[in-house]
Formats: structure tokens, C-alpha cells, sequence
């Protein structure tokens, strides 16, 4: 038994999240979390909202609520979703709570005390009409580059070019427009990134295991050479740096991407100081000093996060000094694209979370997106695949093989599995044969495959189908009614054990499917062992058919959904 710590990147407090964040972050997390609990594993699966940053400024703003009612609304909003969504979160955090002001902090104190930080005279764009420093996406104006009038201080969304806000032509102010703007001095702390690039890529080397695209991002970033990162900000909306140890800096906020992935632990530790027994200890998490150190830590993410959780983030725990847990197994993700262009919520183009689950049950989603997961490359949504998850796998496949059994059991045996008829050889190759494609099966899971692991999940599945096309209990029955009864209660074994294998994907179903044997539920931890319980299901025992598992999706419904989800462009 291994103990395995989980985290998907922390979705931005901003608005709903569409069906590309979820298959490229909290999803998988949550397939691989349920998968290490099946296989009797001991598992803490975390995750929060990034409420920091000038996104979150800029979407209250635009709802006309204070910064603090919208991050409060929509952490609700997210968790709900999540939970209908069925992730099974130990703790779902904020990192506006205090845990994770506080331990930005002390982070922040460590690097200082390390030598990793330092105070940098910097000059920033301040709009006088709004009183206030303008982070660099706050600024537009025409893009020196191509001549695109509403390029951002950052970056001109017309031709790509990188930008500083004073490249900008006729620069203003992004909140009032004014163009009274002056460039003022300003303090911030700096990390020192470039006197830690040496640790921190010997630490990148040692991550053998990382698939190729976490490591060509790692590699990419260092090889172009760790610069010095600006960690605070001039905003009001942030964790306020310690005005004690940073007294150069007082008043200003450390920068989102600081305070963030600190979150990870802070949500931890939210998680234990929410115990009042005091029974949950989040030290022994993420403190190799305090039993961490036999702690699997895996985390899920899209590509753009990598450089921060394989290089900033890093950076900043060894450079604290401290023994804190990094990270073991790091899963990225490229882009799900809708019909090969990007989701866009200005546009409405693309299905967001909330959106989804009112047109169909989440298990159906959890499924598409997982075997659609774009693992290798970019993957493309269309309501075609999505028609062909449902149809093909879902209702030809699982459904079916279900469908039949427990139809074939309530017409000729009643509420009682047969308990006549010996196993024969039959049963003991499909047996064999369970236990091959099962063992296939773990064997992704356990890498974090997914497509394969899908694609093997369905290969269980067939497996059922074809027992029972070689063994017809429909046609049996009426000349041998032992052999049927053999056939149908191995049939019930199987799909006790389909429940459990396919536990990660399709929770709900899982349920439903395990329920048909309620005395008799299978409590082993998943493993290819298991195909023997097949066997193992007691003749007599109570059976309760668990009706349809998914409906058809007809064409005329795939084009009607086409035609509403296209969006203005
Ligand atoms: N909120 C970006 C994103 O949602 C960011 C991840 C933070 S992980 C610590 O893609
Ligand atoms: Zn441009």
C-alpha cells in the first residue's frame, strides 16, 4: 500500500470552467484518485481556487461586486459544479483563506533568510485619474508591431509580440481609459531564480519518470536560463506581504503565481484544521521530516502551468531551506479544442461545466472526455464523438452486456441469482481472459494513460459480451437450464467486478451496477486477482436489476446540440 497526495492545478476563481479545463485538471485528478483508492491505497486528493491576480479584479469588476462577494460566490459555484461532477475532493480550499496567507509568508521569510530574495527599484505604469499602478494587462494601446489598437500591456493578442506597457502607442488606462499615465518608481521583491537554476535543474534531472511533455517544457525553460521573477505586485487585492520582513514592500501583494501553488499545502492544511478531532495531520503530507517522505505526489495540469510547477514552484520550496515534499509524478496536458478552434466564453463557443451536465449525466461526460483526453496532442471536440462515447461504448457495449444479463436473470430466475450448474471450462477461459484484459487495464491506469487505459476498460467490457454471444443463456435456456444458469450467474460475477473496475470513470454507474447485488458487494482492492471473485458470487443470493444504465443519444439530438453550442463565431 502506497499513500498517494493528488493535486490538479487550482482553477481561477473566474466564472465557470469549460469542458477543456475540466479533461485537462480536475478530471484525470480525480480518475487517478479514485483509481488508488480502488486499488486499497491510502489517498488525499486536494484542490482550491486561485482567487489572486488581476483576473479575478477584472471579473468582479465586470459583475459590479467587491472582490471579495465574487470570489466567495464563485468558490460555491466551482465546488458545486466539481461535486456534480462527481470529483471526489478530500478538501476543495481557497487560497484567500488564512492558512495560505500565512504560509506564503513564511515561505516568503525562508527564501529572504536563504538569500533568495531581494529588493529591486522598478519602474510601473500609474494611471493618475484612477490613482493606482496599472499591472501590464491593465494598460492598452496601439502594438508598435503590427498596429493593433487594443494590444495589452503584456502582450498584442493580434500578432503575438511580447510587450512592456511603454512599447505601447497611445497607452491608457484599461479601467477609466484615461491617458494620463507616468511612469513611477516603484519597489518589489525579486526571486532569485537564476542563483537557484543549478538545484533546480539537478532536481529536473532526476525526474526520470516525467512524461516528454512536462520534461520539454522543464527543459525548454532552463536551457533558456531561469531569470529573476518579480513576486509582488502594486495591487489591493492579494496576500499582503509581512510589513515587518518586507518593510521596502509595505502595502503591496505577493504576485498570484507566488501565492498559488503555496495554496496546495494551505488548502492541506485547511483540510486538517477543519477536523476538530484533530486526527488529520498535514504534516505528514508535506513534511519529509514528519513522514512524507514514503508520499507518491502526483500532479495533473494543461501544459501553460508546467514552467510554474516545474520550475518556480520548486524553487521555491528548496530554496526555503526546509524539507518540504515535492513533486513525484507530474501529468500535463495539451488543449481540447472545439471543432479546431479554442472554447471562448466572450463568444460562447464550447460547453462549459454548468452547461453540460443539464444536457447529460455526468458519467457520460467523464467518459467522452477521458477517452477523448488530450494526452498525446490537442484533442478535438465534436458532438459526433460524443455520440459515439454514448452510443458505442456506453449503451452498445457496458449497457448492453448489462441490459442482457439482467434481463435473461429476472425473466427466468426471478430476484435470485441461479444458483444451479458447475463451472466449466467456458468460464474458466473467459476467467483467464478477464484477467489478461484487466491486467492491461491497471497497467495505464497506474502509468496515468488514459487513453490506453480507456480503450483497455472497453476491451473488459467486450469481454462480457462475448461469453455470452459464445454461450447464448437466450437460447440455452429453453433445452439446458443449468448451463444458462452458470452462464448468467458468471455474467452477474463479471459485472460485480466491471463495477469496480470502471469505478473510476463512471462512479455513478459503478453504483447502480454493484447495487444489483446488495449482500453481496466486492470490497477487494482492484487488482488482475480479482477476475477469480467472478466466480466467487453465491447462487441464491438476493438480485435487484438496476434498469437502463444510459440512454441513446439520436442524431437529431447531436445536431440540435451542434447548432446551439456553435457560438458567434
Ligand atoms: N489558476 C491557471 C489555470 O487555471 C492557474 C493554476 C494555478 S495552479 C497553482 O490554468
Ligand atoms: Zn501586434
Amino acid at each position: 500500500m502506497a499513500r498517494h497526495l493528488i493535486t490538479s492545478a487550482l482553477p481561477y476563481i473566474n466564472g465557470v470552467k469549460h469542458l477543456g479545463n475540466l479533461v485537462g485538471s480536475m478530471l484525470p485528478a480525480d480518475v487517478s484518485a479514485r483509481f488508488f483508492r480502488a486499488a486499497g491505497h491510502e489517498v488525499l486528493a486536494i484542490c482550491a481556487t486561485d482567487e489572486h491576480g488581476t483576473p479575478a479584479e477584472l471579473a468582479a469588476a465586470a459583475e459590479g461586486m467587491s472582490v471579495a462577494d465574487y470570489c466567495d460566490r464563485y468558490h460555491d459555484v466551482q465546488r458545486r459544479l466539481g461535486e456534480q461532477f462527481l470529483l471526489s475532493w478530500d478538501w476543495f480550499g481557497r487560497t484567500s483563506r488564512p492558512q495560505n496567507h500565512e504560509l506564503t509568508n513564511h515561505l516568503a521569510s525562508r527564501l529572504k533568510a536563504e538569500g533568495f530574495l531581494e529588493i529591486r527599484a522598478t519602474e510601473q505604469v500609474y494611471s493618475i485619474a484612477d490613482q493606482r499602478f496599472l499591472p501590464d494587462r491593465y494598460v492598452i494601446g496601439t502594438c508598435p508591431n503590427c498596429g493593433y489598437e487594443r494590444a495589452r500591456g503584456d502582450q498584442c493578442e493580434n500578432c503575438g509580440k511580447q510587450l512592456d506597457p511603454t512599447d505601447l502607442i497611445d497607452a491608457r488606462s484599461a479601467i477609466s481609459g484615461s491617458s494620463a499615465l507616468e511612469v513611477r518608481e516603484s519597489n518589489h521583491v525579486f526571486l532569485r531564480q537564476s542563483l537557484l537554476s543549478e538545484r533546480i535543474r539537478a532536481w529536473v534531472d532526476a525526474q526520470v519518470e516525467w512524461p516528454q511533455l512536462t520534461r520539454s517544457i522543464a527543459y525548454k525553460w532552463l536551457d533558456e536560463g531561469l531569470r529573476d521573477r518579480g513576486i509582488t505586485r502594486d495591487l489591493t487585492w492579494g496576500i499582503p506581504v509581512d510589513p515587518v520582513e518586507f518593510p521596502e514592500v509595505a502595502g503591496k501583494v505577493w504576485y498570484v503565481w507566488f501565492d498559488a501553488p503555496i495554496g496546495y499545502i494551505a488548502a492541506t492544511k485547511e483540510w486538517a484544521d477543519a477536523d476538530p478531532s484533530g486526527g488529520r495531520d498535514w504534516q505528514r503530507w508535506w513534511r519529509l521530516d514528519r513522514g512524507a517522505d514514503d508520499v507518491r505526489y502526483t500532479e495533473f495540469m494543461g501544459k501553460d502551468n508546467v514552467p510554474f510547477h516545474t520550475l518556480s514552484f520548486p524553487g521555491t520550496l528548496l530554496g526555503s531551506g526546509e524539507p518540504w515534499k515535492l513533486v513525484d509524478q507530474l501529468k500535463s496536458f495539451n488543449w481540447l479544442t472545439y471543432y479546431g478552434g479554442k472554447f471562448s466564453t466572450s463568444e460562447g463557443r464550447g460547453v462549459f461545466m454548468d452547461q453540460a451536465l443539464d444536457l447529460l449525466p455526468a458519467d457520460c461526460w467523464r467518459w467522452f472526455l477521458m477517452s477523448n483526453a488530450p494526452e498525446n496532442d490537442d484533442a478535438n471536440f465534436t458532438w459526433d464523438l460524443v455520440g459515439e462515447a454514448v452510443n458505442k461504448d456506453l449503451v452498445a457495449t457496458l449497457g448492453n452486456f448489462v441490459n442482457r444479463t439482467t434481463t435473461q436473470i429476472s425473466r427466468h430466475f426471478g430476484d435470485a441469482v441461479p444458483d444451479t450448474g458447475e463451472p466449466a471450462e467456458p468460464e474458466f477461459e473467459f476467467v483467464a481472459r478477464v484477467r489478461s484484459a484487466l491486467s492491461a487495464y491497471l497497467d495505464h491506469m497506474e502509468r496515468l494513460e488514459f487513453r490506453k487505459a480507456t480503450a483497455a476498460l472497453r476491451a473488459v467490457w467486450s469481454e462480457g459480451n462475448t461469453y455470452l454471444e459464445q454461450r447464448e443463456p437466450w437460447r440455452a435456456i429453453k433445452t439446458d437450464r443449468d448451463a444458462a444458469a452458470v452462464t448468467l450467474r458468471t455474467a452477474v460475477g463479471f459485472a460485480r467486478l466491471v463495477a469496480s473496475a470502471s469505478s473510476p470513470y463512471l462512479p455513478e454507474t459503478a453504483d447502480r451496477i454493484a447495487q444489483m447485488l446488495p449482500d453481496d458487494r466486492l470490497d477487494a482492492p482492484l487488482s488482475p486477482e480479482l477476475a477469480d471473485s467472478i466466480l466467487e458470487v453465491s447462487g441464491g443470493t438476493r438480485f435487484v436489476a438496476p434498469g437502463l444504465l444510459f440512454g441513446k443519444l439520436d442524431d437529431e439530438q447531436l445536431a440540435a446540440w451542434t447548432e446551439r453550442f456553435a457560438g458567434a463565431g
